[in-house]
């Protein structure tokens, strides 16, 4: 009798795919092993196999994945996307999953989704294990991974837009960055996020209160707006987005 890996589990595998194209794949996996033959786990086959689950049906369904740690994705861990998943279990916006295993802790819904000490013999130090329950096996609705990207995405934008601001900053004062009077995000200590509007402010900041006196070249800073129309419409977008952000909070 053939197995099958459950939709709700590919749909969590090709999320993860999706943010992490790149991912290593080496510690993947599905369908146990002989390892796993022997006890009861969401990795054998419910109808031919020990699982921990078993349903009405007569599929013979696998629902547990082993996913790889290593993501090969910057800015983007398997730790964020553990989290993410725990996060959405806690409020029971997630509710097909019976508890996830990653480097010695184990969340479930038993313990309502708590971190316990995980101390069975793999550690699952190089990947993260998901099981699923029966009763989500066919819903392949949205695991929100996607919101992991979008905001790694936000971060390298805001990281672009922050060489491109310190670029036109040495080119508008003749003291340039050199002077000390870099935009340094570290430096930044109002305690808020990694936001632009914040980086901006701190710009201003800087530029009002130079450490040295500096001189404006009026004709440098027109052509570097000039240069840089097309990255100026994407500040004034970030900025209003950020605001918008702010607003609906
Ligand atoms: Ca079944
Ligand atoms: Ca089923
Ligand atoms: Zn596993």
């Amino acid at each position: 009798m053939t197995w099958v890996l459950t939709p709700a589990m590919r749909r969590l595998r090709a999320e993860v795919d999706a943010i992490a194209p790149q991912r290593d794949r080496s510690s993947d996996g599905s369908i146990g092993d002989q390892a796993h033959a022997s006890g009861a786990s969401g990795h054998n086959p419910d109808e031919t196999g020990r699982a921990e689950y078993t349903d009405s049906d007569r599929v013979n369904e696998v629902r547990a994945i082993d996913l790889d740690g290593d993501l090969r994705t910057p800015g983007l861990t398997m730790e964020d996307i553990v989290q993410q998943l725990v996060r959405r279990c806690r409020t029971g916006a997630e509710r097909r999953l019976a508890y996830i295993i990653y480097r010695r802790r184990i969340w479930g819904d038993g313990a309502g989704w708590r971190e316990q000490p995980y101390y069975g013999a793999n550690p699952h130090d190089q990947h993260a294990h998901v099981s699923g329950r029966p009763a989500g096996d066919e819903d392949t609705s949205s695991y929100h991974l996607a919101e992991l990207a979008q905001g790694k995405e936000d971060d390298m934008f805001d990281e672009k837009a922050l060489a491109k601001l310190n670029a036109l900053y040495a080119l508008a004062f003749s003291g340039g960055p050199s002077c000390g009077a870099e935009v340094d995000p570290g430096n930044n200590d109002r305690g808020k996020s990694n936001s632009i509007v914040n980086k901006l402010d701190a710009l201003l900041e800087t530029a009002s209160h130079p450490p040295v006196a500096v001189q404006v070249d009026a004709a440098q800073v027109a052509a570097a707006l000039a240069a840089n129309t097309g990255f100026l419409a994407a500040v004034a977008q970030a900025v209003n987005d950020d605001q918008s952000r702010r607003l609906a909070q």
